[in-house]
């Protein structure tokens, strides 16, 4: 077919186009024109927003709230200097005061700004503060989480994340100069865990043991080196990681998260006890934290805005929802799925269809608030339901007469150490861990509690389920 002339242009235009494609990112666009045998038409990719400084993004909440020094004013010592204690922390004087703020400003002119808590002149009694992060967004990590302590790293920490805009919470990793004594688990670190046991939490004491205040000062959650065991030292096959958080389960939630929390236990001791005569010079003090991480937007989306005061996905590809986690109205002859990034270099966009027009309408008794529809022709769903007879449920939700919210499932409410999730509405925890999701160790800070005894209780559980079993045989 011969060609005119502006047509050969437009191809030009489009060859150029797909170059330009080419040497972007991976799964940097949604969508693009590419020339066929009918002309022009869109070509549709699964696509991710840019990674992006998320600490502008989030809101800092601090507690207890009085936790915070500067009022009444207090000096304050530094442990490498304990007998010169001219520091004062005012919160009345923009100079001398260390608000929560300034764990996310932006330094300018290389003056470093921070946050500062009271000192511990409480003790005994624990120097205990919770810092929770909040985004209201799902987010996907893309680099490490790199927290900076002035005047020394705490010596116990546990960083915490939740799914579910803060309902829930697991713990992310686990800190200490000890971990035994603190956590009763054996410190691992992240270059310990392979491609089997990426996403288990450890505690580490990479981060806290006393090296002098100067001379470490960040806390890191190690994003990169778990990428790492993927796509290589130099995250040169990220295909490779893309492929993995495809197929294994739970990879690429291990990264999201909506908030995340700091709890910090007890503060740099700069030797192995606290001294009681010197209280001044023990506190927290975070000059920044560091999020890298991109908007979750389940590969739909190839921008996040902040909208109405929150980061949203642009969603594209016909769908809908801060996280584009549903077909736009029209678009749902197909049930909502999620783009893949799979087949490499493009994936697969998985976009919604559009639907015929709805007729009939037979509201899923179950589902729908009523059974007929209203007076536009849809049924109206009950919460968590979904689809246009409100047959469905939504992600996070499991059909149980009714969609109910779930307790646990494979993609974000994960049983934590090796407990198994049965039907999404409840963990069955190894028998050293209990909790919801299994997240806290059966024994944590007891005395004389070695993990025998759990042993000792499970085998007796089996034993008496055994025993029960033969006697309702025997009945039979
Ligand atoms: C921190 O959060 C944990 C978990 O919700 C809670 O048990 C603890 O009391 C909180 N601590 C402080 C100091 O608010
Ligand atoms: C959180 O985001 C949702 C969805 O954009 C919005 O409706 C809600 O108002 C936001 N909540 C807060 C506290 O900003
Ligand atoms: C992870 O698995 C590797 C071998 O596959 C093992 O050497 C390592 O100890 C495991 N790490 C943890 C934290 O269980
Ligand atoms: C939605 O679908 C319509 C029809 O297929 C298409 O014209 C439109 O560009 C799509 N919108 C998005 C945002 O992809
Ligand atoms: C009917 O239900 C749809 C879907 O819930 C809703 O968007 C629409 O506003 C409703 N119409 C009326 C008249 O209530
Ligand atoms: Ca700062």
């Amino acid at each position: 077919m011969p060609m005119d002339p502006s047509s050969a242009m437009l191809s030009q235009a489009l060859l150029l186009l797909q170059c330009i494609i080419l040497t972007l990112g991976q799964y940097d666009i949604c969508k693009s024109l590419v020339s066929t045998d009918d002309g022009p038409t869109w070509e549709y990719y699964a696509c991710q927003p840019k990674p992006m400084s998320m600490k502008e993004y989030m809101q800092i909440r601090v507690e207890p709230p009085d936790i915070t020094c500067g009022n009444p004013p207090e000096r304050f010592c530094t442990l490498e200097n304990p007998y010169l204690c001219s520091d004062e922390c005012d919160a009345s004087t923009k100079e001398l005061a260390h608000p929560p703020e300034l764990m996310q400003d932006r330094e300018r002119n290389g003056l470093i700004t921070y946050w500062q808590t009271v000192t511990w002149s409480r003790y005994p009694e624990p120097l205990l503060v919770n810092i929770s992060l909040s985004w209201n967004k799902s987010l996907e990590l893309t680099d490490d989480i790199q927290i900076t302590f002035e005047y020394g790293r705490p010596t116990i920490m546990v960083l915490d994340k939740s799914l579910n805009y803060g309902r829930t919470w697991q713990p992310y990793q686990y800190y200490a100069d000890d971990c035994m004594d603190a956590f009763g688990m054996l410190p691992k670190r992240v270059q310990d865990l392979s491609a089997t046991n990426v996403t288990r939490v450890i505690c580490t004491e990479q981060y806290s043991r006393w090296v002098g205040s100067k001379n470490e000062k960040n806390v890191r959650f190690e994003v990169r080196d778990r990428f790492a065991i993927f796509a290589g030292t130099k995250l040169q096959n990220m295909d490779n990681l893309y492929t993995r958080m495809e197929s294994m389960k739970g990879l690429r939630d291990f990264f999201t998260f909506t908030n995340l929390r700091l709890r910090l236990q007890r503060p740099a001791l700069g030797g192995t006890y606290v001294q009681r005569d010197n209280l001044l010079k023990y506190f927290y003090a975070i000059s920044n934290i560091d999020i890298p991480a991109r908007c979750k937007c389940n590969l739909h989306a190839g921008q996040c805005s902040l909208r109405d005061g929150t980061l949203q996905c642009d969603c594209e590809h016909n769908t809908t929802g801060q996280d584009c986690s549903a077909c736009e109205r029209g678009f749902k002859a197909k049930s909502w799925k999620p783009g893949s990034y799979l087949p490499t270099p493009n994936g697969s966009p998985n976009i919604c269809e559009a639907s015929g027009t709805s007729d009939k309408c037979n509201c899923n008794q179950l589902g729908s608030l009523h059974a007929r529809c209203n007076d536009t022709g849809f049924c109206q769903c009950r919460e968590g339901t979904t689809g246009q007879k409100c047959e469905d449920c939504m992600p996070g939700y499991t059909w149980k007469q009714g969609c109910v919210p779930n307790v646990c499932d494979d993609e974000l409410l994960l049983c934590q150490n090796g407990g198994s999730c049965i039907q999404n509405q409840k963990c069955v925890c190894p028998p050293n861990f209990r909790g919801v999701l299994c997240e806290q160790p059966r024994c944590q800070g007891e005395k004389g509690c070695d993990g025998a005894s759990a042993c000792y209780l499970s085998t007796l559980t089996l034993l008496l389920c055994l025993l029960a079993n033969s006697l309702l045989k025997a009945s039979a």
